[in-house]
């Protein structure tokens, strides 16, 4: 008896029941009042959940009567609902569930509950994990998989059960409907018997909350798992073998939303190898999920050492395929043209593919923005990409609107996330990383939402009263909106424009530290014998002229990928935005920018700009203390202490390894360097044992 009291306490402390350790997220424990749930819907797991979740979170007129109505109606989409007077409508069970977490986020934001029709922006809202069957997470910085591990790797306990319903749970309440639980890097182990067990039991954990379960798969599975001599998409016997796997899969997982496949890109086997095309990888695949309503996520992360420009071979593989992938097809697009940077300009796929479905996929596991040590909210840069225009159909053209069915009839759907989730107690490592599984959710949901909106509803659901009982005070709301959230509110929104001013302003990319895992500067790595396309001399180009990438009609044509207007005004220096300079542009270091400075002073201001601004970030953050639980406090001021030191190297690091190239001195009101040149390259070099 003792021993099972143990071990329900320990069951509940690793369950979530801590107090405010961010183990529960944006769901923290609500003072709720009765209410009662009228439903004409059966009882299904779903709806049970709907039920629960209101009575749990209920905080508007005690004893109110809400209720819960299935019913036709043409103007919702997907899993879409209205808030009527006193409750939800639907079409789907879904939709009702997530129409009772937007009544209960409105009640604690302090917005009203008016009534109206909220239909999400895509059909299909996935975060993808990039788990290993060893239950290590490729980019994770909040500790091992919560979905695989290598001891035991196919025992579920209660506590994977209780984990897995929690994440789903966190996922339902903004709209998040599928998870593609395993690496792109994909095993073939995935697909053996043993795994699928699991898959089903992560399946069955999810269903409640309305989230698919999807998989991510090598293409050579057939011949390794299979023992097939080949795995050439045309070879029927190849096909046939897909087809007995996708039909063993939906026997274990009814529900099963289908295959991520990353082909034929950075060493992983794809259709190329045997001669085939993009198309026909995916196509085969499509047909093998088609009879039960499943997908194929074809990602076009493409690219390959022979290039002359990365930036642009996605553009030329894909463009000749459009229009011939099968409806079912959807073709995975990275927000930028490279690979995740701290800025990019969109990928010019955006819009250029119309006879296709097309979806954004962004990465929130901050691999390239500081890992889970700098405070970064990436809702922002999110925002900034959706909100871009591509010009492709017309002015208003945004890759928002491309990519949601309102400018071309898609078939399907979908935006996806690279999660930061992990086995952390506070799932994603930082406490304010959580935002960005928010955001990326609230996004998904409606693409046209403001980040200042989402970061409000963010920091009201995670912090509000966190010290206070009395939170319910007049006085004390009207103090935390003044001393806590407009300051904490306005440093978030600034968070990605620091990253990139003491990272890579300008537009540079790609010249981040080889050794640490992609943190922190490295823009002098280029070991002897390594591609070039994985160096950063290759994309920042500094020589005695100047610095950066010459992608206009002189140089690779890149910008040649975009619409016009576009295209002229991004191949020409004086009308490109600053944003984008270097990626565009290789520029002498006197080049006069349109502040009326050298390109060299530019820099040296926009690094030093990014220190001050996270030296002002610890500043707000210490004066947000009395609103903050000692823990959560604790640990975000000692993160961006170290944030403020990695801003510094970035700064000193990458203004002395440039100014071997420019030969110019740094601007006099600028800080200067702390360290040398060759000290800091000598401890970047130090061997260190995460590898690139
Ligand atoms: C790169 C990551 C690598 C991923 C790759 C991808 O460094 O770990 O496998 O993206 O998206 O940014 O496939």
């Amino acid at each position: 008896m003792r021993k099972l009291l143990f071990i329900l306490l320990l069951l509940s402390t690793s369950a979530g029941l801590r107090a405010e350790d961010g183990h529960q997220l944006w769901l923290r424990k609500q003072q709720a009042v009765p209410v009662k749930v009228v439903s004409s819907a059966t009882n299904s797991p779903v709806v049970a959940m709907a039920k629960q979740e209101l009575q749990q979170g209920w905080r508007g007129k005690a004893g109110a009567s809400v209720s819960l109505t299935l019913k036709k109606d043409k103007a919702i989409k997907y899993d879409g609902f209205r808030l009527i007077p006193n409750g939800v409508q639907a079409t789907t069970e879904a939709g009702l569930l997530y129409g009772v977490f937007e009544m209960l986020r409105r009640q604690q934001t302090g917005q009203a509950v008016s009534e109206g029709l909220l239909n999400p922006s895509y059909e299909h809202r996935l975060l993808n994990h990039w788990d290993n069957p060893d239950g290590s997470v490729e980019r994770g910085y909040a500790g091992q998989s919560i979905f695989w591990r290598k001891d035991n790797a196919l025992v579920t306990t209660a506590e994977d059960k209780t984990r897995w319903q929690q994440y789903a749970r966190a996922n339902a309440s903004v709209g998040i409907n599928g998870a593609v639980i395993n690496n792109v890097n994909a095993s073939q182990l995935i697909l053996t018997p043993e795994y699928l067990v699991r898959v089903k039991a992560i399946a069955d954990a999810f269903r409640p909350y309305g989230v698919k379960v999807y998989l991510a798969v090598k293409f050579t599975s057939p011949a390794l798992l299979g023992g097939l001599k080949t795995s050439d998409p045309l070879d029927p016997a190849v096909a046939a073998w897909w087809q007995s796997k996708t039909k063993e899969i939906y026997k274990l997982v009814p529900d099963f939303g289908g295959f991520l496949v990353k082909a034929s890109s950075e060493g992983q086997p794809g259709p190329q190898d045997y001669g085939r095309t993009h198309a026909d990888g995916a196509n085969m695949l499509a047909d093998a999920v088609k009879p039960y309503g499943g997908m194929v996520m074809w990602r076009a992360f493409v690219y390959s050492p022979n290039d002359k420009d990365r930036a642009k071979q996605a553009y030329n593989e894909f463009v000749p395929l459009d229009g011939k992938f099968r409806d079912n097809v959807i073709i995975q697009v990275k927000n930028g043209p490279v690979d995740f940077q701290p800025r990019e300009p969109f990928s010019p796929l955006f819009g250029a593919l119309k006879k296709t479905s097309v979806m954004p996929e962004f990465q929130i596991t901050q691999e390239y923005l500081g890992h889970a040590i700098d405070l970064v909210f990436l809702s922002t840069m999110w925002e900034e990409c959706l909100q871009s225009d591509t010009y492709q159909a017309g002015t208003g053209s945004t890759v928002a609107r491309c990519t949601d069915g309102s400018v071309y009839p898609q078939k399907h759907t979908a935006m996806a996330g690279v999660s930061n989730v992990g086995l952390d107690t506070n799932w994603t490592g930082h406490d304010f990383a959580q935002a960005n599984w928010y955001a990326f959710g609230r996004l998904a949901w409606n693409n046209s939402l403001k980040s200042a909106q989402i970061a409000d509803e963010w920091l009201k659901l995670t912090f509000y009263g966190a010290t206070a009982p009395q939170s319910a005070a007049p006085k004390y709301a009207a103090d935390w909106n003044t001393n806590f959230l407009a300051p904490v509110k306005q440093m978030m929104l600034d968070s990605r424009e620091t990253a990139v001013n003491y990272s890579m302003p300008l537009g540079l990319h790609h010249i981040m530290s080889a050794t640490r895992g992609h943190y922190g500067p490295g823009p002098w790595w280029a070991p002897p014998k390594m591609r070039a396309d994985w160096t950063p001399p290759y994309y920042h180009q500094a020589d005695s002229t100047g610095v950066g990438f010459n992608r206009t009609r002189t140089g690779s044509n890149a910008v040649s990928q975009y619409h016009e207007p576009l295209a002229s005004q991004l191949n020409d220096p004086q009308t490109c935005p600053d944003e984008y300079l270097l990626w565009f542009h290789h520029l002498p270091w006197d080049f006069r920018m349109k502040s009326g400075h050298t390109l060299w002073e530019e820099l040296g201001y926009h690094y030093d700009k990014g220190v001050q601004q996270v030296r002002q970030f610890q500043k707000v953050w210490d004066k947000a203390q009395p609103y903050v639980d000692a823990e959560r406090f604790a640990v975000v001021q000692y993160k961006l202490r170290s944030q403020s030191g990695n801003a510094v190297q970035w700064k000193d690091a990458c203004l002395l390894y440039f100014q071997q190239f420019s030969h110019m001195p740094l601007p006099a009101a600028i800080e200067p360097p702390a360290s040398n040149l060759d000290a800091i390259i000598a401890n970047d070099m130090r061997p260190r044992r995460q590898e690139n």
